[in-house]
């Protein structure tokens, strides 16, 4: 009797254990079978009912399904937790050793900064931005600038040729032609880029520089509004009072044409390399452009006038940013150029 109804009970629990998915279902299994009121715990009472000589049999009997109901449990609770480790280990995100662990954001280089400053201002004063290509022909950057072949003019740039005949762009005046021509009059355009000469490098020269030019072209255009505007850019620029000298220049495209100086605000004045020892860096030549480099441009020499200038945009960062040598502009230092604003 006793027999039947071990054997019952290890059926009943065999099917209620495959039934128990979760740690918690398990633990109410062990309650329902092991605990104080539990199929178990009544075997046991009838032991008391039991024939003396079956007892001992008997009683190792209720034993042994109740280690085995105990020892089913364990191993069943141990897989169950085996099982939910590994889901979480699936769930969670995979690893993948060529993500970049960090990500490090870069910096703009000052000279774009400088540019989207000066940019900004002229835009403000209804000047539009154009681009202009780094290799040129010879009418662009000398031609129609009023320096003819062989113009002694052309030795202030000593100039990169390739091949073809073309050459690097060695001043940004290269474009002026082709933005009167494709504009015509009245005309208030910057246009930056990067400038090429075989130059011998010191503090403040280099062989690769930026300048941008301006020109603007009216009725009635003179110096006094030349002047005008450079004062608003540097102000704007610097955004406090710097010392400015205006000396004659020559160039064959202006007339008359001037050199624009700021004192050095990286000694102060004083004389350093960064200025060549004088106190003063020249910055911006300018000038009334040339009726010849008008009329070149189709521009109507009768009714309008201009002024054009070609600001030093590299020399312009290094006052701006106190940047003592102009080499360390292309230096590529990570070190160096890091320090610029990042947006
Ligand atoms: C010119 O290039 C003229 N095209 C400027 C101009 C435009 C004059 C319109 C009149 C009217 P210049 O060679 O001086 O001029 O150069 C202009 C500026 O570019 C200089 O004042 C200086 O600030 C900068 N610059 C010239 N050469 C270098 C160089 N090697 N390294 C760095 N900056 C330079």
């Amino acid at each position: 009797m006793m027999k039947e109804k071990i054997e019952a009970l290890r059926a009943r629990f065999a099917s209620e254990l495959s039934d128990a998915k979760t740690p918690e279902a398990l633990e109410a299994l062990r309650v329902a079978f092991l605990g104080k009121k539990s199929p178990v715990s009544d075997l046991m009472s009838e032991l008391r009912n039991v024939p003396k000589e079956e007892k001992a049999e008997a009683g190792q009997l209720i034993n042994s399904v109740k280690s085995e109901i105990a020892e089913a449990i364990a191993k069943t609770g141990d897989k169950l937790k085996a099982e939910a480790l590994l889901a979480e280990i699936r769930s969670a995100k995979k690893y993948n050793p060529t993500l970049p662990r960090r990500k490090k954001s870069g910096s703009y280089h000052p000279i774009t900064l400088i540019q989207r400053e000066v940019e900004e201002i002229f835009i403000s004063m209804g000047f539009t931005v154009e681009d202009y290509p780094e290799i040129v022909d010879d009418y662009h950057c000398f031609e129609a600038l009023n320096i003819p072949k062989h113009h002694p003019a052309r030795d202030m740039q000593d100039t990169y040729y390739i091949e073809n005949g073309q050459l690097l762009k060695t001043h940004t005046s290269a474009a002026q032609n082709h933005i009167m021509r494709k504009y015509g009059a009245p005309l208030r355009a910057i246009f930056p880029g990067r400038c090429f000469r075989n130059e011998a490098t010191d503090a403040c020269h280099e062989n690769t520089f930026f300048q941008m030019e301006g020109i603007m072209i009216d009725e009635n255009i003179s110096i006094s509004n030349l002047i005008y505007f450079m004062k608003s850019m540097l102000s704007e620029v610097f955004r406090r009072d710097i010392n400015v000298r205006l000396r004659p220049g020559f160039f064959p495209f202006v007339e008359p044409g001037f050199e624009l100086d700021i004192s050095c605000l990286i000694c102060g004045g004083n004389g350093c390399p960064s200025c060549k020892n004088s106190g003063w860096l020249e910055l911006c030549p300018c000038g009334m452009i040339h009726p010849n480099v008008l009329r070149d441009g189709g521009i109507d020499t009768e009714r309008y006038s201009g002024f054009a200038f070609g600001l030093g945009l590299t020399r312009l960062a290094m006052m701006k940013y106190g940047i003592k040598d102009i080499r360390d502009f292309n230096s590529g230092s990570l070190k160096a150029l890091s320090q610029f604003r990042s947006n």
